[in-house]
């Protein structure tokens, strides 16, 4: 499937896009030297001048941004704009500090648009099609933002927000909804409540899902698609740097292609900050090009990613970056070696489990501290106690073999583990709790 949006810019010869990078990054760099205190006094730290960025090969020399620069100058000590020129504010929920608060101008709501409409059309999804926004409304970005989106393609937009699952599963039913966008956790939660009121995938008319805000693995893409009848594209974003459709998954659903006409992505090291050669895993650093009112340069994500530019077979010649396997602040390390939630359920998915899990860290768990918790399917939990311990031994086994940890797994029953309608809360971790 080749669908494009803005098929000129989508599909670019790389010293074309080059050429526009750089001379965006030029002027952003000028923008927020001469209009935001924090950046000039930062790029004054470092030596640098306005006058030294030329082109994207000087983007190394910039300093980089990370979330205690926002949190510092909360909450509008970053804006590039007059707050007269914004005209939207949206904020990330703050679950780990102070919020975080970023803007808009209208050209900046444009453009966003742009981005999230690249990633629908990519889809398959156009004027014909009827977009469920199951993402949350308000300051979180996922449902302003794709709603946007489908308002400019001219698509049906139905902005249900999320919760009330049993609501949505009837919007979905009775008003044809043929796209649904929301996080992966939550389109699961979707499919158990339409099985729960007796309907099956035939009863919908779903033929896609745009599915992120979260870590999702290859394996709870099948069981999504599997139980929707669907196919399920993967969309990255984040508030501070525009919100999704920062990239967005083509046909070929191996990796999102970066809007890096808008967005320029390094991969660095987490420790030493040296910006790593392609093909290399490290954190995601982006750079906003064409923002006027928040223009990140050299944002340090937490996300860790892989990019290539491998030619890719949908012919888009925008980078493309791996689904993040998660973030450094999710990274359990156990033992001396470094988990990700995500590996975790790559393993329970490939055992034939749900991808209802959550991972319990907690020093008086055992000697290593982690417990997996999964639901099993009450047919399973019908066993023996014998059976049931003889499984959650075989999963740790597993574990063991594939992650090199030991972990301990309590085999639960069906619905015991409570169901986001946003995000999904993969850890608990009992020792922040405890602190
Ligand atoms: O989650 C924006 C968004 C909304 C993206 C809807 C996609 C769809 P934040 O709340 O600021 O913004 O959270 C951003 O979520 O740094 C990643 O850790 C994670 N994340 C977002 N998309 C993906 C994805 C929105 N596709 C943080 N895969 C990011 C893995 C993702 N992680």
């Amino acid at each position: 499937m080749s669908n494009y949006y803005q098929r000129e810019i989508e599909t670019a010869p790389r010293e074309t896009l080059r050429a526009l990078q750089s001379e965006r990054l030029a002027q952003t760099v000028r923008r927020v030297y001469e209009r935001v205190p924090h950046y000039r006094a930062r790029m004054e730290e470092r030596g640098v001048r306005p006058e030294d960025i030329k082109s994207v090969d000087d983007l190394a020399r910039l300093p980089f941004i990370c979330k205690q620069d926002l949190r510092d100058t909360y909450p509008y000590g970053m804006f590039a704009a007059p707050l007269r020129e914004v005209v939207r504010i949206h904020a990330s929920s703050g679950t780990t500090g102070k919020q975080i608060v970023v803007g808009y101008t209208q050209k900046d709501l444009d453009i966003w648009a742009d981005c999230c409409a690249r990633a629908i059309v990519a889809a398959g999804g156009g004027a014909d099609d009827v977009l469920h926004v199951a993402y949350g409304y308000g300051l979180f970005t996922g449902g302003l933002g794709m709603d946007a989106a489908a308002l400019r393609l001219g698509a049906v937009t139905v902005p249900v927000s999320s919760g009330n699952t049993p609501r949505q599963v009837t919007i979905l039913r009775d008003f044809g909804s043929t796209i649904l966008c929301c996080t992966p956790s939550y389109a699961l939660h979707i499919a158990e409540v339409l099985k729960a009121q007796g309907c099956t995938k035939d009863d919908i008319s779903l033929k896609a899902g745009i599915f992120g805000a979260e870590p999702w693995t290859d394996g709870m893409r099948r069981e999504i698609e599997e139980q929707l009848g669907i196919r399920a594209y993967d969309i990255y974003g984040l508030t501070e740097v525009v919100g999704p459709g920062v990239a967005f998954e083509c046909g070929e659903q191996t990796g999102m292609h970066v809007n890096e006409d808008h967005f320029l992505v390094e991969v660095i090291d987490p420790e030493t900050g040296e910006v790593l050669p392609e093909g290399t895993q490290g954190e995601l650093v982006f750079s906003c090009v064409t923002k006027q009112a928040f223009p990140m340069l050299r944002y340090r994500t937490r996300d860790i990613g892989v990019i290539t530019r491998a030619p890719c077979s949908c012919g888009r010649t925008l980078v493309k970056m791996t689904k993040p396997r998660g973030r450094t602040d999710d990274m359990l390390i156990v033992r001396g070696v470094n988990v990700f939630p995500s590996q975790i359920e790559t393993v329970l998915l490939e055992h034939g489990y749900t991808a209802n899990y959550q991972i319990v860290v907690d020093r008086s768990v055992n000697l290593d501290g982690i417990e997996v918790q999964v639901e099993v399917g009450s047919g399973i939990f019908a066993d023996t106690v014998k059976a049931l311990s003889r499984k959650e031994k075989q999963l740790e086994d597993a574990l063991q073999s594939l992650l090199g940890i030991a972990a301990k797994v309590r085999l639960l029953e069906p619905n015991t583990i409570e169901r986001s309608v946003g995000k999904a809360a993969r850890v608990i971790d009992k020792r922040k709790q405890a602190d």
